[in-house]
This record gives C-alpha cells, sequence and structure tokens, in this order.
C-alpha cells in the first residue's frame, strides 16, 4: 500500500520474504568461555551479564548510570476536573553540576486512592503535543522540521504542536483505566541530529567524571527514562514498583535498552521498534544496519558501523536485547504496513528471547509458534505480540492492547 516506506534516499530495502537468505542466531546460552548454561540461576547470574556489557561495548555505548539527579516541580499542579486528570511538571537536574536536564510531565487519575502504576516513555516533540487539555510550556529543544505537526522550519515548536501527539498519547483513555503517564522531551537530552553531541547534555560528563562514555543518542535517551526513574520512589500518587518503560519506534529501541539496564522497571513495551530494536538484524529485511549508519550515525556507538553488510558477525541479536529483560513482561509490537521495522523480524526477537522464559520457570516458550500471529490477533503472555492493520504510529488499538497487558502482567 502506499504508507510503505522505503527508507531514505540511497536506501534499497528488501521487502521480499523469499530474498531473506537463511541465517544463524547467535547462542543466548553459550558463554563467553564456551559454556552451555542451562539453569535460568546461571543465566542470569553469568550469561546476562556478558551480553549486557556486550551490548555496552558494540551497540549502545556504555552511559553514566551512577550519576546522581534531583528534582523539583516547576510551576503549579494542572487539573482537568471534566477528565480527572492531574498534570504536575518537573524540573530534573543534575546533581553535581545543578544542570537543568529536562523537564517530566506526569499525568496522573485525579481520584486515585493510592499510587498507581505508571507507563514511562520519552516523547518526540515536547510535552505539549501529548494534550491541549493544559498549558504546558512549548519546547524548546531542537527537532526536525515537521510543519503538518507544528514544528517551523527552524526545527522549534509553535502553539501548532500542542496536542499534535495525543493520538499517541490518549490519556483519557490511560488514566481511566488507573495508570499514570510520565513522559519527557527526548531532544532535551540529545537532539536528533548528527552532529548533535555539542547541544546535547553529553558534554556534560565529559569533565565530571575521569572516565569517558561511548553512548549514543538512543542510549542518552535510555539514561533519560532510567534517571526519571530514579525521581519516582519520591513521587507519592505513583507505584515505582510497577513502571513500565514504552517507546515507539527509534524511543521502542531505546525503552528496550533502559530496561535492559535498569531491572526496576517491572515491563517493556517497544511499539515498532525495528532495526537496534526488536527485529532480528540477521534477517536483513527492511531496515539494515547500513541506513541508520548512514543517515542517523549519531544513534549508536562507534563499532556499531562495523556490523554495515556484516550483520552475521554481530556478536549479538535481537532476541539478546530482548532477553535481558527476563523474567519480566515485555510486549512487542508491530504494524502490518510498516515492513521497513520488519514485523517478522521483530516477532522473531521476541521467540528467540522466550528461551530464557522458558528456563525461568517455563512461564513461555513460543518457539511453537513457526507462523506470525495474524493481523488483530493479539498474543496475550507475559511475551505478548500483535500486529494490527495500518502504518507505522501508535494507535487507540495498540493503546487497548498496552493496557490489557498491563492490567493483567503489572496491575
Ligand atoms: C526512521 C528510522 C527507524 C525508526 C523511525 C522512527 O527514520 O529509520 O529506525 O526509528 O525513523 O523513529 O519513527
Amino acid at each position: 500500500t502506499s504508507s510503505i516506506f522505503y527508507g531514505p534516499e540511497g536506501s534499497s530495502p528488501n521487502y521480499d520474504e523469499e530474498k531473506v537468505a537463511p541465517y544463524e542466531l547467535p547462542d543466548l546460552f553459550l558463554t563467553i568461555a564456551g559454556k552451555q548454561v542451562s539453569s535460568f540461576d546461571e543465566w542470569f547470574s553469568v550469561r546476562r551479564p556478558e551480553i549486557l556489557s556486550v551490548y555496552e561495548k558494540s551497540i549502545f555505548g556504555t552511559s553514566p548510570l551512577q550519576a546522581r539527579v534531583s528534582f523539583r516541580k516547576s510551576g503549579p499542579e494542572r487539573v482537568d476536573a471534566t477528565k480527572s486528570i492531574r498534570a504536575q511538571l518537573y524540573d530534573l537536574y543534575l546533581d553535581n553540576k545543578n544542570a537543568l536536564l529536562t523537564q517530566f510531565i506526569v499525568f496522573t487519575p485525579l481520584n486515585a486512592k493510592e499510587a498507581v502504576p505508571a507507563f514511562l516513555g520519552p516523547n518526540v516533540l515536547g510535552n505539549q503535543s501529548l494534550t491541549d487539555l493544559f498549558s504546558l510550556p512549548l519546547s524548546i529543544s531542537w527537532v526536525y522540521p515537521r510543519p503538518a505537526l507544528g514544528i517551523d522550519a527552524t526545527g522549534y515548536a509553535t502553539v501548532e504542536s500542542v496536542g499534535v501527539h495525543s493520538s499517541r498519547w490518549p490519556l483519557d483513555m490511560i488514566i481511566k483505566r488507573g495508570f499514570a503517564v510520565v513522559s519527557f522531551h527526548y531532544s532535551d537530552l540529545f537532539p536528533d541530529k548528527p552532529g548533535g553531541r555539542p547541544e546535547s547534555i553529553q558534554p556534560l560528563f565529559d569533565v565530571s567524571s575521569n572516565r569517558s562514555y561511548s553512548w549514543g543518542a538512543v542510549a542518552t535517551w535510555a539514561w533519560g527514562m532510567i534517571k526519571v526513574m530514579d525521581c519516582l520512589k519520591d513521587i507519592d500518587a505513583i507505584d515505582e514498583q510497577k513502571v513500565i518503560a514504552t517507546g515507539h519506534s527509534r524511543l521502542g529501541k531505546a525503552c528496550l535498552w533502559a530496561g535492559a539496564q535498569d531491572k526496576r522497571f517491572a515491563g517493556v513495551i517497544a511499539n515498532e521498534s525495528g532495526e537496534g530494536g526488536s527485529a532480528i538484524s540477521r534477517r536483513k529485511f527492511g531496515e539494515r544496519v547500513s541506513d541508520i549508519v548512514r543517515h542517523l550515525p549519531h544513534w549508536f556507538n562507534d563499532e556499531y558501523r562495523s556490523f554495515v553488510d556484516n550483520e552475521e558477525n554481530m556478536p549479538v541479536d535481537s532476541h539478546f536485547l530482548i532477553s535481558l529483560l527476563a523474567p519480566r513482561a515485555v510486549y512487542v509490537a508491530s504494524a502490518e504496513d510498516d515492513l521497513w521495522s520488519d514485523p517478522k523480524g521483530e516477532f522473531a526477537g521476541l521467540v528467540g528471547a522466550s528461551k530464557v522464559w522458558k528456563l525461568y520457570g517455563n512461564i513461555a516458550d513460543l518457539s511453537s509458534y513457526k507462523e506470525m500471529p495474524l493481523t488483530g490477533k493479539p498474543l496475550s503472555e507475559i511475551l505478548s505480540y500483535h500486529i494490527r492493520s495500518g502504518g507505522h504510529d501508535i494507535t487507540a488499538y495498540d493503546w487497548k492492547q498496552f493496557l490489557d497487558f498491563a492490567d493483567k502482567f503489572i496491575k
């Protein structure tokens, strides 16, 4: 259909399943020393740390996870009585620098009797794009220009951007179901462009620490999620034991990496996260490592470049990334026309990772799924999946499934 994306100039994605050559996935259970692990405990204590450090070294880069942050309320609490939603903005600071990192927004149900579970995910256009219910300040961080979404030609938000992504963040629906939403503008941490590093938060860490970090932009966004998570234990309205890392597309990649590094996230929902997210790179279907390296070279670390047209030699594949979330609840979602993200590869990543949940206590083994779940027929397990009709987006359909999943496995 017309919504199928053929990638930026210079890419020639394969969208023909017949042309996917047989591939062999690296073994989740074979340690670097050549030992086969056979229990979950052994996997968790020996193999998991190995996989985590390979991801740091070869894909996302290392991040200052120990950095301390502080936060304080910014502006008054805002209330929408009709929709029963409360909104509070917070400034997030890097402690030792007193530097403002970002401003995060917390939406909670007005009448909640106790702390509620939450979805935590960055947004791509600024907090003001989530809703027009409150007058939230316009983001002052650069994004690539999109006049149709109220982002002007110089890359800054105008009033036209207020509420433009409310369909991606259906607050009314989420709040009614008894969940909170926590978000921040990803550009505050790293403006999403090649060469964006000097304007990112990364230089703050160059001098403050005696080591250097190799984090790319995706790891920087993931780091932001982890640092906002640090604050939630002090926000009474939220149950910090029940926070789900959530993200779409490039931020789906970020939320997988946030959940992988930080076990406090009770679950992860990666929507259409594609290459570098839940899709198996070795399928070479849709977006490739080469496309990311050419157009979005700031996303991953330097070693990632060595996998251009060389996916078979990656030390990992996406099932490794997902495995790092075990034994927690994970949702991978795809869309039929979003072939660029490779739905089949996204599902294959989940299936590959499911062996670790099986080892944990036979709670999930998707290896019997020889075929993809059908469009519109969600798989509702601790490892959930759906593919819906339509293209690259987050829709009410997606949120309906995510909320059912969160009710079942997180609440
Ligand atoms: C594309 C990119 C994808 C995906 C997408 C998005 O340009 O190639 O990996 O991240 O953007 O974030 O919507």
